[in-house]
């Protein structure tokens, strides 16, 4: 962890998380919400805002632009594989 910020993990489970889901903005999880205000859902968007929250992003375009190739490459390789992981 490089940021420096206080957080919360509240992991959902099934029994818990069909009453959740219709409160939350697209249905799907993993959500963000800071400070009590409106959840945050898209992992993608999630990271980026923490990461500009925390000074973390890249202040050029041209890095900014190679870190998002990198997540983008990492989450769309990864994400069938965690998908299996949690439905399989
Ligand atoms: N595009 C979303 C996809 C999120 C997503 O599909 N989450 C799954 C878990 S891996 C989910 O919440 N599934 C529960 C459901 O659809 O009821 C993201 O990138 O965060």
């Amino acid at each position: 962890m490089y940021g420096k910020c206080d957080w919360k993990d509240n992991p959902i489970n099934f029994q818990n998380w069909d009453a959740l889901k219709p409160k939350t903005p697209s249905g799907v999880l993993p959500v963000l919400q800071v400070n009590g205000g409106a959840m945050m859902d898209q992992t993608l968007c999630v990271l980026r805002f923490i990461c500009m929250k925390e000074g973390m992003y890249s202040k050029s375009s041209k890095d900014a632009y190679w870190e998002e190739k990198v997540s983008s490459v990492i989450y769309t390789t990864m994400y069938p594989d965690l998908k299996a992981l949690v439905y399989d």
